[in-house]
């Protein structure tokens, strides 16, 4: 399926907030995955389909993870909108052909990131943050950035939402806090 087709599928179930989100992310999933070398295509597909599985309410996302076969951590039972990634990998890699490992790792991931990501994992995970309609305090100077190092981009903009999570008194996922110490401690050691 191409991204028109894909974009009209999943308009069905995401707000028009949520589609406008996608096609952020898309667009900008697209031009850091020309800047940092990596399938602008998969970069396009990955940024549009990343939140598709953000439409359910906690008990819901629970029961879909469950149908989905998914493995639910502690924190995602906790936490439950932290599945959303996760659910929306599955479901896209159920209805796509087009969809191979590392996009769907990709969309799976883009909420905590993780250990070892792939440069479009990261090209995803910046592309969310960092989109034209997002707004807080850092994200200007978050784009200003684009083009530094990308491992020095993700960890810079980790670094603000676990700061974010801690001030607002979240439970902090720790597969985020795994995945900010795996960049944290290969870049000093590169
Ligand atoms: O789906 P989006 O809103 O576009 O962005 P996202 O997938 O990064 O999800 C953002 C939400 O996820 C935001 O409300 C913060 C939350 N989140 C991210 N990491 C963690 C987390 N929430 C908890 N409790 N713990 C985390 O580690
Ligand atoms: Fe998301
Ligand atoms: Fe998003």
């Amino acid at each position: 399926m191409d991204k028109y087709n894909i974009a009209k599928d999943i308009s069905k179930n995401l707000s028009k907030y949520r589609m406008r989100h996608s096609v952020g992310v898309m667009n900008t999933a697209k031009k850091l995955a020309k800047i940092y070398n990596c399938c602008t295509q998969k970069a396009e597909l990955a940024g549009l389909l990343h939140d598709c599985g953000k439409y359910f309410d906690d008990p819901a996302m629970i029961n879909k993870a469950k149908e989905l076969g998914l493995n639910i951590t502690t924190t995602q039972k906790y936490e439950p909108d932290l599945l959303h990634g996760p659910v929306g990998a599955e479901m896209s890699r159920l209805k796509y052909n087009n969809l191979d490992q590392d996009m769907y790792n990709a969309i799976y991931y883009h909420t905590t990131g993780r250990p070892d990501m792939s440069k479009l994992e990261k090209v995803i995970y910046v592309a969310d943050l960092i989109e034209p309609f997002r707004k807080y305090p850092e994200v200007n100077e978050f784009r200003s950035l684009v083009g530094i190092n990308l491992d020095m981009l993700v960890i810079k903009i980790m670094d603000k939402v676990i700061c974010s999570l801690v001030r607002s008194k979240k439970y902090i996922d720790p597969t985020t806090i795994l995945a900010r110490n795996y960049i944290y401690f290969h870049m000093k050691n590169d």
